[in-house]
């Protein structure tokens, strides 16, 4: 027992003592109020003499029901827990700010993007779909991006995801396709992950989902983290300005790091390795002061842009590809701050689509629609109250005023006499009016119809975006949704579902179905599935789809994981973290026991990581600089092997010293070592590993791997 601990008057028993865990050399383990430590007291303040033992009829009687503290701790712990969300419950936040390069008065008048440079404060939840909200980060899914403003005019919900379409049309399909990407329910498995039955079954049944379907197989859903990936507000919107005027607009999010997925296997890997994989880096990275950006661009176009393109504008199912319309950059998103606790923030953040302020508007995107309704009652279960808006993170950050009133959990019920309107008591007492100028107004659209449930003819043509999706991929990714494609297939037991899965490849293009064909060993010949509307075969591939086409200039960002033995060679890794560094990427050890490893001068090197807990699926690139003796025993540790067997097949560039070949051979390797790897000493060595990993992967070395 600590000395403190006595003198400040604590009594135990000899038996607390001997079952406490007061051990090591640390200090303190248990101290009582005062010396500016607060006291602990129950949820109505009452100071708590004792939190170690509950109310006992004799050390060893009965609890006693008279213990208010221990009811009130246990009863609030048994109500910890609110419903996850049904779709997105992994997730991720950060706060921030954006700010506009230029004023966009012109097309709109909501506040935000009415002054250059000013600031409007915002939230931004990235997360996966499928998965339940313990899963791990790198399964392949869709994320969501998610973001607050918190304008003056009011909150704006912009909920996106990092893909720029949808698998459905029409919102009234949303529970099927839920339904069929989660765990089946008579089982409960698989969870966040669609390689099952019965995802592929209802997507065989909806061809309105291909385009999606190559966005998914593709690198897209497997990104390398949430700093490089892009994000769209998906459908169409309107900016309407304050003369009235409308314009049509598709928002995306740039990041400024540029584009990086991982490789299927990687991820795969990494799930094990790090399930917060994703989490953990966002919030290195801000920890760092290394504050993520994106660039927001809109593409905007009029009525008559709308009524000539190819595709209909209210179909979520298509994107209008930037070679066509270009994307115009109006200002950036920066996230610099983590949350204070995630339950507060990132849990009961509550992003609704319906979330607009005065200057934007819907379009009649049926998805949209749909969605407007569904975020308002999905967060009314998830959080037990009208009252949500009044929990910090959804409360606005502008003055709000109104007679709503009452109800769970009401913070600030309308102050003085009057809750209604119209009233007759004048200012002060009258409390708010409506503000017909400055207030919203939807866009006057004239709206004529037959009351009907009918998918519009202009929604009909279900292959050729996806077409052009999979021929604007390099012949890299390509490889990747065909083996995607073959991997989740595989895992569906049916084989007429897999079957009738192949059957839209041949809309999309004839080499793919083909080679999907091939690699699930189908036997019976493949029939394309007959299009409810004849594909357009002239759309041109764009460069923008790619991943790989849109990576990094530099590789800022990005983190070299560096195997180190005693005795290695410190001017060698001093020369290689310095380059690294400068370069604005992150160095991190791994040594044979996480204490570090001294090094040929007889100093220390930290170590990050212990081999095996960190293999090389975390690192964008790596070097392995054992020293002689080292190199001989790496060769026989399995995780070494590992780590350089895994960082080749995953095609990164690979620095090396001569003692690290033992290492090499064992793993099987040496005789592959190609361009990819750097053989370290020299300067110039260390500046062309650099310069290499800027390109991010050895692409090239994927052609001679089977995967
Ligand atoms: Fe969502 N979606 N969604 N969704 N969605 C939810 O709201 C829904 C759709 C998206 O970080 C839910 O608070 C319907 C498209 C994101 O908290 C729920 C339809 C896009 C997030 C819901 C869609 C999204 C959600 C679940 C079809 C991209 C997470 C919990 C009509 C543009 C937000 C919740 C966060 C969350 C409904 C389709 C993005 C159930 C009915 C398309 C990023 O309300």
């Amino acid at each position: 027992m600590s000395t403190s601990r006595r003198a400040q008057g604590t009594v135990k028993k000899a038996t607390d003592v001997a079952n406490s865990n007061e051990v090591g050399t640390g200090g303190e383990t248990h101290q009582t109020a005062g010396e500016g430590m607060p006291a602990l007291t129950t949820q109505h303040g009452t100071p708590v003499a004792d939190d170690q033992n509950s109310l006992k009829a004799g050390a060893r009687g009965p609890t006693l029901l008279e213990d208010f503290h221990l009811r009130e701790k246990i009863f609030h712990f048994d109500h910890e827990r609110i419903p996850e969300r049904v779709v997105h419950a992994r997730g991720f936040g950060a706060h921030g700010f954006f700010e506009p390069y230029e004023s966009l008065a012109s097309v709109t008048s909501a506040d935000l993007f009415q002054r250059a440079g000013e600031q409007t404060p915002v939230f931004v939840r990235f997360s996966t779909v499928a998965g339940n909200k313990g899963s791990a980060d790198l399964a392949r899914d869709v994320r969501g991006f998610a973001v607050k403003f918190y304008t003056q005019q009011g909150n704006w919900d912009l909920v996106g995801n990092n893909i720029p379409v949808f698998f459905i049309q029409d919102a009234i399909k949303f529970p099927d396709l839920v339904h069929a990407a989660k765990q089946e329910p008579d089982r409960d498995f698989p969870q966040a992950q669609t390689a099952h039955d019965n995802f592929w079954d209802f997507i065989s049944l909806m061809p309105e989902s291909m385009h999606m379907v190559m966005w998914i197989m593709s690198d897209r859903t497997i990104p390398r983290s949430f700093r490089f990936m892009e994000g769209f507000g998906v459908h169409t919107f309107r900016l309407v300005n304050s003369q009235g005027e409308s314009t049509f607009v598709k928002f995306h999010w740039k990041p400024k790091l540029g584009l990086q997925s991982v490789i299927w296997d990687e991820a795969v890997k990494i799930n094990g390795a790090d399930p917060d994989f994703h989490r953990r880096d966002l919030w290195n990275a801000i920890q760092a002061g290394e504050f993520p950006e994106w660039e927001l661009g809109v593409q905007l176009f009029d009525q008559e842009f709308a009524d000539t393109f190819a595709f209909d504008v209210l179909d979520a199912t298509k994107i209008i590809p930037e070679e066509d319309l270009p994307i115009r950059r109006v200002g950036r998103l920066v996230l610099n701050r983590c949350v204070d606790n995630f339950f507060a923030e990132t849990e009961q953040v509550a992003f609704c689509t319906n979330n607009v302020v005065p200057g934007i508007d819907f379009s009649d995107d049926p998805l949209l629609q749909g969605r407007n309704f569904s975020y308002l009652d999905t967060q009314i279960k998830r959080l037990g109250s009208p009252n949500f808006t009044h929990i910090p993170i959804n409360a606005p950050k502008c003055p709000f005023a109104n007679f709503q009133q009452d109800g769970h959990m009401a913070m600030h019920n309308p102050k003085g006499r009057v809750n209604y309107e119209p009233n007759s008591w004048g200012v002060p007492d009258g409390g708010p009016r409506e503000s017909p100028q400055t207030g919203f107004k939807s866009f006057p659209e004239p709206v004529q119809g037959t009351k009907i449930r009918q998918r519009s003819e202009t929604f009909a043509d279900h292959y050729s975006q996806a077409r052009q999706f999979y021929i604007s991929q390099t012949k890299t990714e390509q490889g990747h949704i065909a083996d995607a494609l073959i991997f989740e297939l595989s895992k569906v037991e049916r084989l007429a579902i897999r079957e009738r899965m192949v059957s839209h490849l041949p809309n999309i293009d004839t080499k793919l179905a083909v080679r999907v064909a091939k690699g699930l060993g189908l036997r019976n010949k493949v029939v394309a599935a007959v299009p409810a509307k004849e594909p357009l075969a002239d759309l041109k591939p764009s460069k923008a789809l790619s991943v790989i086409l849109n990576g990094p200039q530099v590789f800022a960002g990005r983190k070299v994981g560096v195997l180190l033995t005693d005795g290695s060679d410190r001017l060698i890794f001093e020369d290689l973290k310095a380059a690294i560094e400068a370069e604005g990427a992150i160095v991190e050890v791994i040594a044979p026991a996480i204490g570090g490893v001294t090094a040929d001068d007889g100093s220390l090197i930290e170590a990050k990581q212990k081999i095996g807990g960190g293999p090389s699926v975390l690192y964008d690139a790596v070097a392995v600089l054992p020293a002689e003796a080292g190199g001989q025993l790496l060769a026989k540790n399995p995780a070494a092997t590992d780590f350089v067997c895994d960082a080749f097949a995953h095609l990164k560039f690979i620095a090396y010293v001569d003692a690290a070949m033992p290492l090499f051979e064992k793993a099987g390797i040496a005789g592959d070592m190609d361009d990819g790897f750097v053989r370290l000493g020299t300067s110039k060595g260390t500046n062309s590993f650099v310069a290499m990993c800027r390109k991010l992967r050895l692409w090239e070395r994927e052609k001679d791997l089977v995967r």
